[in-house]
């Protein structure tokens, strides 16, 4: 019997090129603390916009983006995101770093936003659709004193948070990180030089599990509690904090060591079985990898704009999932409400999501980068704008130009510079 002829293939053209980059600009403002934003706009004049921000460190990315690698982009096809991103990631030599990967981000979240917008869809879309209709997200808790942080605590719960981090002072230290005598704070301060502060881990090791303790009776076993450590213990003191720490059942103990040793994070795992969350100064998956595969935290923090982009990011968390490993990603007023947006995209249609991470923003940053997400009673919501959801307004940047400011900077008792 002849076998049946199929019908021919139609014959598919090469496809030309629809549309081009035709400028990627760097916009460096100062609405309230420094921002460095990326702005690419297409020849058929569709804006895509990337959130290139590391705090203290704006003006090496702007110039790595608009002295080096954004002029490469010109001319180009913004529909080749994976290709764009592995032509600046391995074509360049140089690979990784938070210049390097940040710059790379804001590229390659400036992109999806161009996709996004071309398709008529929010990124989320595109990435596989909604997995979720909200978006757990922590703000920071804060007070000097115990009654302060109780104060602290009550006006999140107010609100509906079901996520709270909690930081307080340290009796006989006069500066402690996160912790403000304002209601509101900006980790980083104007001036040519970053402040100092002084940490005494031995206070801090007798002072910290007294006021978890004091959280957690106020606000009951349902309420998630997290706490940051800013790198600043050695293995065994972090150990022994996770360890006494542990019938307060908190959400997360995060960046109990420094980042850059997965080894000391496994002397706290043997130790106790306080959920662990670390990354939010890593920028490639070759940071996260050993921690991931071993099971040695709970939570990998990564931001979107500090670690490559939407393309990079998600192979993080792809790779988290198979271990897993949650995302919990890193949310404090450096990280621009253009990459907040990319996170909440992310968040919608990454199933291993755990919380995010939402420090807010004076309203200035809102009328600067007016945007469609939505925070509201403890939770993120995503738009349906097309794209990632967010604009700028120039003329709130112009008003704000750049100035110079810092984290702080940390010694111990001895006067030794430490870990951030
Ligand atoms: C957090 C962080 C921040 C960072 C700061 C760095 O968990 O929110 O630790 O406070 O230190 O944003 O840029
Ligand atoms: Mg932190």
């Amino acid at each position: 019997m002849p076998l049946k002829r199929r019908p021919a293939v139609p014959q598919t053209k090469e496809k030309s090129v629809t549309d081009t980059i035709q400028s990627a600009e760097v916009l460096v403002a100062s609405p309230s603390r420094n921002y460095v934003t990326l702005r690419i706009t297409t020849a058929d004049g569709i804006v895509g916009l990337g959130d290139a921000t590391v705090n203290g460190r704006e003006l090496a990315v702007a110039s790595y983006l608009r002295d080096h690698i954004a002029p490469l982009l010109i001319g180009s096809d913004p529909s080749r995101i994976e290709d764009t991103w592995q032509y600046l990631y391995r074509g360049a030599y140089w690979r990784r770093g938070p210049v390097t990967m940040a710059a790379i981000g804001a590229i390659d979240m400036a992109l999806w936003d161009i996709q996004g917008k071309r398709a008529g869809l929010p990124v989320h879309q595109l990435l596989g659709g909604r997995v979720r209709d909200k978006i757990p997200a922590y703000q920071h808790a804060f007070g000097w004193d115990v009654p302060a942080l109780m104060d602290a605590i009550d006006a999140q719960l107010d609100q509906g948070a079901t996520h709270i981090r909690v930081q307080s002072g340290i009796p006989g230290v006069d500066k402690v990180y996160g912790v403000s005598k304002n209601p509101s704070y900006e980790p980083a301060g104007r001036g040519a030089r970053p402040s100092e502060e002084v940490f005494n881990s031995a206070a801090y090791l007798h002072h910290a599990p007294q006021i978890l303790a004091a959280a957690r009776e106020k606000v009951g076993p349902l309420v998630h509690l997290l706490h940051d450590v800013h790198h600043r213990l050695t293995p065994t003191e972090a150990a022994r904090l996770a360890r006494e720490v542990e019938p307060l059942h908190l959400f997360w103990l995060e960046d109990i060591t420094p980042a850059e040793d997965p080894e000391a994070l496994r002397v706290v795992r043997d130790a106790s079985i306080t959920p662990l969350a670390i990354g939010e100064v890593f920028n490639t998956i070759w940071d996260c990898q050993r921690l991931i595969e071993d099971r040695l935290i709970d939570y990998i923090r990564v931001a979107v704009n500090h670690a490559g982009g939407i393309s990079h990011v998600r192979k993080i968390y792809s790779l988290a999932e198979l271990h897993g490993v949650k995302a919990g990603p890193h949310g404090p007023s450096d990280i621009s409400p253009v990459a907040m947006a990319a996170s909440i995209q992310l968040a919608t249609a990454t199933h291993n999501w755990g919380v995010q991470e939402y420090m807010g923003y004076p309203e200035i940053v809102h009328e600067a980068f007016p945007h469609d997400w939505r925070f509201e009673q403890g939770h993120l919501y995503a738009g349906d704008a097309p794209g990632l959801g967010v604009d700028l307004d120039e003329s709130v940047l112009n008003a704000h130009p750049y100035e110079t400011a810092y984290l702080p900077t940390a010694r111990d008792v001895t006067g030794a510079v430490l870990d951030w």
